[in-house]
C-alpha cells in the first residue's frame, strides 16, 4: 500500500506545495502548486509577504485530496533559515515577517560583540557570523524598535508560524532553531547563558522538537476545507538546508553536497560538531541535521547575484543566458572573478551587474564585458569558491572528498556542473533537482513510522534521475584558482 505525504516547501524566490507518494523504496513527487516570492518593500524596511505565502500554501493544499489515490496521512512544512515571526500574547504576529536582506542588521553584528566576543559566541554557536543570522535581527529590533521583544510571547521560524497556524501548536523545531545563532549544538538547546548575555527574552523561545515530530491533525476548519481529515502534521526537517541533505543520494564516504539555489550550501554531514579556531577561521557552520546529524557547512551566496542580475537586465530567459555564459569562453575560464560572498553582493539592488564591475575594478581585473562576461564571471567564480570552501572542510574534518553532489534548483545548469567539476577536480553527481521536497516527505515518512531512516538516502537513489560529470580539463584550472585564492587571502 502506497503512504501519502505532502510537503511544504518555501523558497527566497518561490514556494511549492506537492504531493508524495511512497511505495515500498520508490517515492513519486508530483508538485501541486508552484507560486513566486520576494521581498516586499515597505517605508519601514523589506518584509515576506507571509500572508500571501499562507494563502498559496492553503490553495495548494486544497488541491491535494483529489490527486491521491488514499488518505493522506501527514504534511510538514520548509522553509529558509534565519528569519522569524513574532507573536503577542494573543497569538497574533507583531512586525509582520521580516526579510532578511533588510539592511537593519547593519552594525548589529559588532554591538553583538560588545556583549560577548566573538570567539565566545562561535564556541557556543558553531554558527558561521553573517549579518542576517536572527540573533542580529533580534538586536536590530531591540534598538529600533523598543519594547516589541519585551511583548512577544513566541519567536517562531517561518515553518514554525506555519504549523502554528495550521495546528494551534508552537514548538520550535531544531534544524530551523539552529540557523538562529540563539542555539547551542553541543548540547542540543537554546544557548540561554548567550541570550541572557545578549539582554535578549527568554520567555519567548519556546520548546524545541526534532524532525519527524507528530504536532498533531490540522485544526478542524482547514481538515475539512480542504479535504485533509486524516493527515497529520508532521515537522521534517523544516530547514530546507536540512531537508536537502537529508535527501542527498550518496553512498559510502568521501563525499559533500552543495545544496545549490538562491544560497549554496557547500558542506558535509558529521556525526559530531566542528567547534575549533579552524572552523572558525573558515567561518564554517555547524547546524543542526535530521537525527542528530550535524551539517558542517559554509553558505556561498549562490545563484543570488545572477539571479539580481538577471532582474536588471530585464528577466531573459535562463538558457539565453547559459548560452551566451558558454559562448563567451567555449573553454578554460574568462579570467575575471568575483568573491561571491563579498558584503557587496548582500543586499538587495538592480546595480548587480555593476557591483561585479566595481569588484573586479577594485581588484585590478579585466571588467567583464556584456551579459555572457558576467554570468561567466559568477559562474566560474562560484566553482572556484566551492573548491576554496571543499579545501578547507578537507583540511579540518582530516577527510578526502572525491565526490560532489549537487541538488536543488541549480544542479539543471549544466554548464555550472561542468565548471564544478573541471575547476575542483572531483565528480559530480548532479540531482535530484527536488531533494528539499524529497527531504521532507521522507522524513514525515519517518515520523508516521512507515519508512526507516537507513533507507532514506537509497530511496532517493532510486527515485531520481541523476547525472554524472567527471572532471576534465582540470589543469585549466590550476592557474585560475591560485588567482583566485590569493583574491580570496587579499581580502580577508
Ligand atoms: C537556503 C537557506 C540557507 C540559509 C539561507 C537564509 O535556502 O535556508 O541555508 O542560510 O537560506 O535563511
Amino acid at each position: 500500500m502506497p503512504s501519502y505525504h505532502l510537503a511544504i516547501d518555501l523558497g527566497a524566490s518561490g514556494g511549492r506545495v506537492a504531493l508524495g507518494r511512497l511505495e515500498g523504496e520508490r517515492l513519486e513527487v508530483e508538485v501541486l502548486h508552484r507560486f513566486p516570492n520576494g521581498p516586499v518593500e515597505l517605508p519601514g524596511g523589506l518584509y515576506w509577504d507571509v500572508l500571501g505565502l499562507w494563502r498559496e500554501v492553503g490553495h495548494g493544499l486544497s488541491l491535494a485530496a483529489e490527486r491521491a489515490s488514499g488518505p493522506i496521512a501527514s504534511l510538514g512544512v520548509d522553509s529558509w533559515g534565519v528569519d522569524f515571526a513574532l507573536l503577542d500574547e494573543y497569538g497574533l504576529l507583531m512586525d509582520g515577517l521580516r526579510h532578511y536582506r533588510d539592511p537593519r542588521t547593519e552594525g548589529q553584528m559588532e554591538r553583538a560583540f560588545a556583549r560577548m566576543s566573538r570567539e565566545e559566541i562561535y564556541r557556543t554557536t558553531g554558527l558561521q557570523f553573517m549579518p542576517i543570522n536572527s540573533l542580529y535581527q533580534l538586536l536590530a529590533t531591540e534598538e529600533r524598535s523598543p519594547g516589541v521583544l519585551a511583548r512577544a510571547q513566541h519567536f517562531l521560524m517561518v515553518p514554525d508560524l506555519l504549523h502554528y497556524w495550521l495546528t494551534g501548536r508552537a514548538v520550535c523545531e531544531r534544524t530551523n532553531a539552529s540557523t538562529t545563532q540563539l542555539f547551542d549544538p553541543t548540547q542540543g538547546d537554546w544557548a540561554w547563558g548567550l541570550i541572557q548575555a545578549m539582554g535578549l527574552p527568554q520567555a519567548m523561545l519556546g520548546p524545541l522538537v526534532e524532525p519527524g515530530s507528530r504536532l498533531g491533525p490540522l485544526l478542524p476548519p482547514w481538515a475539512s476545507r480542504w479535504g485533509l481529515r486524516d493527515a497529520e502534521v508532521i515537522a521534517p526537517g523544516t530547514h530546507d538546508t536540512a531537508s536537502a541533505v537529508a535527501a542527498i543520494p550518496a553512498e559510502g564516504e568521501g563525499w559533500a553536497y552543495i545544496s545549490s539555489g538562491t544560497w549554496s550550501l557547500v558542506g558535509l554531514e558529521t556525526a559530531q560538531p566542528h567547534i575549533t579556531p579552524q572552523t572558525l577561521a573558515l567561518n564554517l557552520t555547524n547546524e543542526a541535521g535530521v537525527h542528530g546529524t550535524t551539517r558542517l557547512l559554509k553558505n556561498v551566496m549562490g545563484l543570488w547575484i545572477l539571479q539580481e542580475c538577471r532582474r536588471s537586465w530585464g528577466d531573459p530567459e535562463w538558457p539565453q543566458l547559459y548560452a551566451e555564459a558558454e559562448a563567451v569562453c567555449p573553454r578554460g575560464s574568462l579570467g575575471a572573478y568575483i568573491d561571491p560572498d563579498h558584503p557587496s553582493f548582500l543586499h538587495a539592488g538592480s546595480d548587480m551587474p555593476q557591483r561585479v564591475a566595481v569588484y573586479c575594478e577594485r581588484t585590478a581585473q579585466p571588467l567583464p564585458q556584456g551579459r555572457g562576461a558576467v554570468v561567466r564571471c559568477v559562474l566560474e567564480s562560484l566553482a572556484l569558491k566551492y573548491r576554496w570552501v571543499l579545501e578547507g572542510l578537507e583540511r579540518v574534518t582530516g577527510q578526502t572528498l572525491h565526490t560532489l553532489h549537487v541538488v536543488g534548483g541549480g544542479s539543471q545548469i549544466d554548464l555550472l556542473n561542468r565548471l564544478i567539476a573541471a575547476a575542483t577536480g572531483r565528480a559530480v553527481i548532479a540531482g535530484p533537482v527536488e531533494a528539499t521536497l524529497m527531504g521532507n516527505l521522507l522524513v514525515q515518512a519517518e515520523g508516521c513510522g512507515v519508512l526507516e531512516p537507513q533507507q532514506r538516502r537509497r530511496v532517493v537513489a532510486a527515485s531520481s534521475t541523476l547525472r554524472r560529470y567527471a572532471p576534465e580539463h582540470f589543469s585549466d584550472w590550476i592557474t585560475p584558482y591560485m588567482r583566485f585564492a590569493e583574491l580570496i587571502a587579499g581580502q580577508n
